[in-house]
């Protein structure tokens, strides 16, 4: 078999399918909402990578320190010979543990995008020429179905991304996940911690603007794909912290009242001067509700490694 495969489980129009679905549904309840994974076009992950190089955006930088002071514990814990990882991107912090992991045999990188598939794959490829990768293009919500690898499985899902799901939607993923595994596999679960409200607020509404931009972005995609006309500069960047529900709120507020057109959908939406649109929610964790939440998923915590200033967590756990 050749060193690369990759499988599409995604129809070709059905990412156009799915933004349709939740843009008729989102603009038009209330109060209105769009789903962040809407963010990540070419231009979204060029922003969202500039984020992640921000003074106050400290998750991705977090998540590596401990991904590099762990890595070889992690090998120890898991002796795993395939690493499926969701939501896999550029694998750029995945590269560390591929090096630290003897026993490896395939990776299974996971993503809806296809080019950063691709180009993850080849650089690693380059770098371990023995290593098997199976690229999935998947939307790793719905009924993923993993290539038949040799086990022990090690499952990552990195970055905090988990924290994008409202809690009923955490609860069905992580059984999901679970009903993956099997005994001897493992999930490396990345989530960001509850903090001081001034920094969590401070990474979601950076001194530079990015996140704002990032923010705006959807309203892009929505007018490129759906042809709306979403004018941007109608728009201010929210971002704010529910101490209630533990999680950072983005929000897009009209600054005026706005009337748009969606084409597509034969759909015209107004806004209220002051209306907000939610466009992400980023849950924050502390390791009780990870560890019960695991629990609830049938999965038993047995690792939980913070960076050195408690800012950020991996935790491993197993069926
Ligand atoms: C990629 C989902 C982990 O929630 O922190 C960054 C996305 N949103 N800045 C996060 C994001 C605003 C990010 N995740």
């Amino acid at each position: 078999m050749s060193p690369f495969a990759l499988t599409r489980t995604l129809p070709p129009d059905a990412t156009a399918a799915a933004l349709r679905a939740d843009v008729a549904e989102g603009l038009t309840s209330s109060p209105k909402a769009l789903p962040p994974k809407w963010f990540y076009d070419a231009r979204g992950s060029e922003l969202f990578d500039e984020i992640t190089l921000l003074p106050e955006y400290y998750p991705t930088r977090a998540e590596r320190e401990i991904l590099l002071a762990r890595a070889d514990a992690i090998a120890r814990a898991t002796a795993a010979r395939t690493l499926v990882e969701l939501g896999s991107g550029s694998s750029d912090k995945t590269r560390h543990l591929i090096r630290a992991l003897p026993h490896l045999h395939t990776y299974v990188p996971v993503d809806v995008s296809e080019s950063a598939l691709a180009g993850a794959a080849a650089t690693l490829l380059d770098e371990h020429p023995e290593l098997t990768v199976h690229a999935l293009v998947a939307d790793f919500q719905d009924g993923l179905v993993l290539p038949d690898t040799p086990g022990p499985r090690l499952l990552a899902f990195l970055g905090g991304t988990i924290g994008n799901l409202p809690p009923a939607e955490r609860a069905d993923f992580l059984a999901g996940l679970r009903e993956r595994l099997a005994p001897g596999d493992a999930l490396l679960l990345g989530t960001d911690l509850v903090k001081d409200e001034r920094a969590l607020v401070a990474a979601y509404d950076d001194a530079r603007g990015v996140t704002a931009a990032f923010n705006k972005n959807v309203l892009l995609v929505v007018n490129r794909e759906l042809g709306a006309d979403f004018d941007p500069d109608d728009f201010g960047h929210v971002a704010l912290w529910d101490p209630g529900q533990e999680w950072i709120e983005m929000r897009l507020r009209a600054l005026r009242p706005v009337t748009v057109k969606v084409r597509a959908l034969d759909l015209e939406v107004s806004f209220e001067k002051g209306e907000e649109l939610r466009t992400e929610i980023s849950a924050k964790f502390r390791r009780e509700k990870v560890a019960r939440e695991l629990a609830a998923a049938g999965l038993e915590l047995t690792h939980w490694w913070t960076d050195s200033a408690s800012r950020f967590a991996l935790s491993l756990s197993h069926p």
